[in-house]
């Protein structure tokens, strides 16, 4: 796979890079033609000149140079934060992730470094507006979803925090893919997003790392009698920084987002030549640039794929070497600072492999014996888990950790065996218990099951809602909370208020701060004031009138992409999202079906016009979500083209939903659906954004959920459905057809469904989506809570006929959205996990 074998033996290689490396980094960058003290408008022109001399699109290279303008800006602000947090006063926080959904740079760095204004007097001599400029850039997409977008809100919160927080990533070639929708089918087409170069990010090779793979291990014993061990015949990949800035809000903090692309080795060249191999030395060293080519689009499902092993062990090394690196700077070889200084929180299982690797530098690299080295790690390394469902825990194959990572393959047999004395000493005799709990999975292939490597090593184990907490340590992982309660903690998740509110929904933002001032965006609590206005008349109309302008704008946004006309008059009913059987868009299609059936009978008392719009991707191989994709659009067309329907109903799926479609859609949302089956979501961050902006919730006591309810108030909440327990106790004996039977409306839909009145010149298609609906195993109990949806549907079209108590609970929503600011959930990490100041 690649390039350089390294026949020496080797110790401490990897990572014999200079203090003066680490040093130079606080003054060098590749970015020295502005100068920092100019003006914006002055660096805007001079970078302007450059391109509009050449004829060339002029939206893009006007983006081009504000961007590069704005980066000027904030480089001396950037390099005084890497001087700052290079002293080491203070711990350090790495957040390693496989995924940041980062969405577009510009507007929230305008917004962060306080430049929007004047910007727009910068664009006062073009015939542009900042808006055109902001779309012109491309989202940087390396995210599938939730979690993606999570690690992206708090590297907002940490820097607006004033933490020393780095994020560790990847930087794929090709981010999330682009979702077009062709005869109402998903078809993915690659996410180019580096096409036209990325003016935000500052590629640093003189740090550049090497990560071995491959080659096997070789022991000695030393002097004084203490063995050693040493990875040798290695392949070598190089990892690239390229860092992009994570600027805090109006406080001089720029933090940093490190993302790592894999190259081939300098020297493969010689090496391969001098061999005679040149065609197989240009393969193997595509093999190594391959590992940061592309994002896998599964959400919520495991892989298993080789190629996915080396991006998750690429990161974990790359970053854990750079980590090490900057210590060792400051404190030399003496680790007894290590932990106390720093931290590593594993965004899921995905970087976990940094476990046994941490172990192998301290040990192999710089020399430390077991006991010291399983100290500093199990002090220093935090895991989050995102998700009870079972498909999603990764698993890697024993046979492929030994192939391609002996020494690490190494090195967790000897954590599992340690650990397992501890599991005997706790249950002595119990070996269905060691079995159970074994980091290995024995079986015709054994596999490492990455959680309980995660859980073993790390002094804390959150899950990201109060009640997915509770699931984690009373179900998937109760058998270590039975060991180590001390170790299990709840952090709901939250999101941040800049991009979430104030840049994404300025009118809102403008109205608030009218009222409150502006303080909201960094303690989004102040917001609960604004139910003091709630019977202030004039307020209630300036609330509608936000909304009724967002409203139109996305309307247009739907008119160019689904070629659907929403009226902004009716209700906008938005569920946006990963398709997922979970997350049951197949539930709110049925309900469509069911108003469509009304209204087609004629039967239209107590409805409310309301216009349903559905977005989100299906991973590639997941055939039960595309066809609930083709569903909905089959669906719409027929709803959209009956004259009789269109005055109560409009329905739109939305093609390639990403971080900037939502910017839009949250704030001309009146109604928010949140319907998974309950216990299945983790939390949700959706949910909070469309809060945030004023929308009301539908949904089940599931996830975060939970907690919106908690805040708002069950008046100012639709709340339906089966609840978690239920749910649980009802799996073994659903009878799907009892809740067909006891519902005419159910009944009435799938009958509709059956007849092919939806594809009527496609028979057949949507038959796997009916016989999943009526199936004793379907674990999601469409049927079960369908007609409580549907009458929770009802209220809602009841509550939304008086506008006025609408726009009070929606007021009521917004101020109570305080708690689900990303700054809430970063100070309860830095509190209680961190320990940062
Ligand atoms: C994966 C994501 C990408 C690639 C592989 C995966 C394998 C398993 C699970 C994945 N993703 C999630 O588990 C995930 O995105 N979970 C979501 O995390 C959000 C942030 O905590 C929660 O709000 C969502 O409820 C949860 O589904």
């Amino acid at each position: 796979m690649t390039v350089t074998k390294r026949k020496t033996r080797e110790k401490k290689s990897d990572t014999k890079v200079s203090k003066q490396a680490v040093k130079s980094e606080a003054v060098s960058n590749d970015h020295q033609d502005c100068d920092p003290c100019d003006s914006l408008d002055a660096t805007f022109k001079r970078q302007l000149q450059g391109v509009l001399s050449r004829d060339e699109n002029a939206t893009n290279d006007m983006y081009g140079a504000l961007a590069s303008a704005v980066k000027a800006n904030l480089l001396q602000q950037w390099r005084e934060t890497r001087l700052k947090d290079n002293q080491y006063q203070q711990k350090q926080v790495a957040y390693l992730s496989l995924e940041f959904l980062m969405g577009r740079t510009l507007g929230n760095a305008l917004l962060s470094l306080d430049l929007t204004t004047e910007t727009h007097e910068a664009l006062n001599s073009y015939a542009v507006d900042l808006e055109t400029l902001q779309e012109a850039e491309l989202d940087a997409g390396l995210g599938n979803g939730g979690l993606g977008r999570l690690a992206a809100c708090f590297l907002d919160s940490c820097a607006s925090l004033d933490l020393a927080v780095v994020g560790y990533g990847i930087r794929y070639e090709y981010g999330m893919f682009k979702q077009k929708v062709v005869d109402g089918y998903q078809i993915e087409q690659p996410d180019r997003w580096l096409r036209e170069g990325n003016p935000w990010e500052v590629r640093l090779a003189n740090h550049t790392i090497t990560v071995p793979f491959f080659g096997h291990t070789e022991s000695y014993v030393d002097l004084q009698g203490h063995r050693h061990y040493v990875w040798i015949d290695t392949q070598d990949v190089n990892a690239v920084p390229h860092d992009m800035p994570v600027p805090g809000y109006k406080n001089g903090r720029i933090n940093t987002l490190r993302l790592w692309k894999a190259e081939a080795t300098d020297d493969f060249d010689l090496a391969e030549f001098n061999d005679g191999d040149y065609t197989e030395a240009v393969a193997r060293k595509n093999m190594a640039e391959q590992i940061t080519m592309v994002l896998y689009p599964n959400d919520a499902s495991e892989n298993g794929k080789e190629l996915r092993l080396r991006q998750q062990y690429f990161l974990s090394s790359a970053s854990l070497q750079d980590i090490l690196l900057r210590y060792v700077a400051v404190h030399g070889s003496d680790f007894s600072r290590f932990s106390e200084l720093n931290a590593m929180q594993l965004n899921d299982t995905h970087p976990s492999i940094s476990v046994p690797e941490l172990m192998r530098l301290l040990m192999d690299s710089y020399g430390l014996d077991w006991d010291q080295a399983w100290e500093i790690t199990s002090s220093s390394v935090a895991y989050t888990n995102h998700t009870l469902l079972p498909e999603a825990l990764e698993r890697w194959p024993v046979r492929m950790l030994k192939h391609m990572l002996p020494r690490i393959l190494d090195i967790i047999y000897e954590i599992n065996a340690r650990y397992l004395e501890d599991v005997a000493h706790h249950w002595p005799g119990d070996n269905d218990k060691l079995a159970a709990m074994s980091v290995i999975e024995e079986g015709h292939e054994p596999h490492v099951r990455m959680a309980y490597l995660a859980i073993v090593a790390s002094f804390s184990v959150n899950g990201v809602a109060g009640l997915h907490t509770q699931l984690l340590k009373s179900g998937l992982f109760n058998d270590f909370y039975q060991l180590w309660p001390h170790k299990f903690n709840n952090k709901t998740n939250g999101v941040t208020p800049r991009r979430w509110l104030a840049h994404c929904n300025p009118r809102l933002a403008q109205l608030i701060t009218r009222r409150l001032g502006d303080s909201w965006v960094t303690d989004l609590t102040q917001l609960t004031a604004l139910n003091a206005f709630t019977d202030d008349k004039a307020f209630l109309k300036q609330w509608q009138s936000v909304k009724f302008d967002n409203k139109v704008d996305l309307a247009k946004l739907v008119a160019a992409e689904c070629e659907v006309e929403f009226d902004p008059k009716m209700m906008f009913d938005v569920q946006v999202k990963r398709i997922h059987e979970y997350k049951r868009q197949l539930l709110n299609i049925l309900h469509v079906i069911h108003l469509y059936q009304r209204i087609v009978a004629g039967d239209t008392q107590g409805m409310q016009p309301r216009c349903v719009l559905i977005g989100g991707k299906a991973a590639p191989g997941y055939a039960m979500a595309k066809q609930i994709i083709k569903l909905a659009n089959n669906v719409a067309h027929m709803v959209n083209s009956d004259p009789v329907v269109t005055p109560y109903l409009r329905f739109a799926f939305l093609p390639n939903y990403n971080v900037s479609a939502m910017e839009k859609i949250c704030p001309a949302t009146d109604l928010s659906e949140q319907i998974s089956t309950a216990g299945k979501e983790a939390s949700g961050t959706g949910n909070m954004k469309f809060m945030m902006n004023g929308a009301l919730t539908i949904g089940t006591l599931d996830g975060a959920n939970v907690e919106m309810l908690e805040e708002v108030g069950d008046d100012n909440f639709f709340l339906f459905g089966l609840n978690a327990d239920e749910v649980s106790q009802l799996k073994s004996h659903y009878n799907p057809h009892q809740y067909i039977q006891q519902s005419p409306a159910l009944k009435h839909v799938l009958e509709m469904l059956k007849s092919g009145h939806f594809n009527l010149v496609e028979p057949g298609i949507f038959d796997s989506i009916i016989a999943a609906i009526e199936d004793p195993y379907d674990q999601w109990m469409i049927a079960a809570d369908f007609d409580a949806y549907r009458v929770a549907q009802e209220n809602v079209a009841a509550a939304y006929a008086n506008q006025e108590h609408w726009t009070q609970m929606s007021i009521r929503n917004t101020a109570s959205s305080g708690r689900f600011s990303s700054d809430n959930t970063i100070s309860a990490y830095r509190d209680d996990i961190w320990f940062a100041k």
